[in-house]
């Protein structure tokens, strides 16, 4: 009997505020919207941008980011 793996596909949502300065505010927004459309590899890409980790800078991260607006972080 062979065993089973469960592959437990965690989403791991790095933090928003981009830049690590305690806070989630525009300049997050202006890096994230400096990388936009790009994907990995891209000139313009910055990994620490991808909050979601999908290989690309999209609305998503955009709306995650947006959504921790305002956040600040000890
Ligand atoms: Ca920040
Ligand atoms: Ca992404």
């Amino acid at each position: 009997m062979q065993a089973s793996h469960l592959v437990f596909i965690a989403m791991t949502i790095k933090p928003t505020d981009i830049n690590s300065d305690g806070i989630v505010d525009i300049k997050d927004v202006a890096l994230a919207a400096a990388a936009f459309g790009s994907a990995s590899g891209h000139i313009r890409w910055n990994t620490d941008a991808d909050i979601n980790e999908d290989g690309r800078i999209s609305l998503k991260d955009i709306a995650l980011i947006a959504t921790d607006f305002g956040t600040t972080f000890p």
